[in-house]
């Protein structure tokens, strides 16, 4: 069934709204990766429970994710687009590397200890054990690369380091993934603080542009950009606002930077955000617009549900059950 293109996987959590962060430095790189690998793009919804949800946005959310994944461009019959807690073995192979992880290890993450002192008052074993989940996901489907941001480096670390120790002792089951750089999409900084990246759980909402906010929002938000008291449109380091303006408009046209900044020259400020409001705006319209359709195409998106999370079954399981056989826990009779 599986033909010989290398296995990649990766996922976002199903945890707040999109930003055009998430889309410009992942999504949009994502969709033609499947002609040269075989792509698993999972809905962690598992991994959203760490911190507390509301069940019936949280559904809509996670459901939503999905659809996106498709309105943004990855063809569902080309990739296996599917929900984490679809497939069980994610689980279940979860509790089986928990008893290969070291407290030490997970102790280490850096993730962790951000998002505790976030959470302070719901510090739960999940949010710990986070990265073992993650490593289940990946290596449930033997994947030779995952396409990460860099805050998620230490948590394919940790990954290589269960799998490498669990192959020593129990021979080749694991394929070691290696992370993936492919063509670097854009990093997007925060609107209201160049220094902070772009983020979906920023409390300043201000900060980042969502995929699905109105033209006039968008135009709202670029006006407020923090720039400086200069007057230049260029790209340097200490044009931090700047920069991330001409980043976001480079991305959104395919336009390089030095073009840009050629295309702005003698440009005030007010009409250069304008510019760029424009490019972003023609980016997300036409992904709320498929968006949209797709959302009241039910009957086709359950369909694509159904066939993609047998695919990624079929695949985890078969991990799974060499696993369980290698542990030595016993067979269920057939
Ligand atoms: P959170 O705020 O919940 O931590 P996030 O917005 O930082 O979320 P992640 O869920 O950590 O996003 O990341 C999903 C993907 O989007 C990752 O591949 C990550 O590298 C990418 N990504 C997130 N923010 C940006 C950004 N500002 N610029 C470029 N890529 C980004
Ligand atoms: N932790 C990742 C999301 C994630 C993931 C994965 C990414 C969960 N499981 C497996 C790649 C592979 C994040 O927060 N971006």
């Amino acid at each position: 069934m599986m033909n010989d293109k290398k296995i990649l996987y990766s996922g976002m959590q199903a945890t707040g709204n999109l930003t055009l962060g998430n889309y410009l430095g992942a999504l949009k790189n994502w969709v033609s990766l499947n002609e040269e690998y075989e792509c698993f793009w999972g809905v962690m919804d598992l991994h959203s429970l760490t911190v507390r949800q509301v069940p019936a946005e949280f559904r809509k959310r996670a459901r939503n994710l999905l659809v996106l994944y498709i309105a943004a461009g990855l063809d569902p019959k080309k990739n296996c687009i599917y929900f984490q807690s679809h497939v069980s073995a994610h689980a279940e192979l979860s509790w089986l590397l928990s008893c290969f992880t070291y407290m030490g290890e997970l102790n280490r993450m850096t993730q962790f200890k951000d998002k505790a002192a976030k959470h302070a008052d719901n510090i739960n074993a999940g949010l710990f054990t986070y990265p073992v989940l993650m490593a289940a996901d990946i290596l449930l489907y033997q994947a030779d690369y995952v396409p990460i941001g860099k805050d998620q480096k230490q948590h394919l670390e940790i990954t290589r380091d269960i799998a490498e120790r669990f192959n020593s002792i129990y021979g080749d089951v694991f394929k070691i993934p290696e992370p993936y750089f492919g063509k670097s999409g854009a990093k997007i900084m925060s609107l209201q603080d160049p220094s902070k990246k772009m983020s979906k759980s920023d409390e300043n909402v201000n900060g980042s542009i969502y995929l699905m906010d109105d033209p006039d929002t968008i135009v709202r938000k670029c006006k407020r950009a923090v720039t400086d008291s200069d007057s230049e449109v260029r790209y340097s380091e200490d044009k931090p606002g700047v920069s991330n303006l001409l980043e976001i408009y480079s991305a959104c046209t395919g336009k390089s930077i030095a073009e840009s900044e050629k295309e702005f020259a003698g440009v005030g400020y007010g009409d250069f955000k304008m510019g760029v409001a424009e490019a972003v705006i023609s980016v997300l319209k036409p992904l709320q617009d498929e968006y949209e359709r797709l959302l009241k195409e039910k009957e086709y998106i359950d369909s694509l549900i159904k066939e993609n999370d047998e695919k990624a079954s079929y695949f985890a399981n078969k991990t799974l059950r060499k696993v369980k056989k290698k542990l030595g826990l016993t067979e269920m009779p057939r």
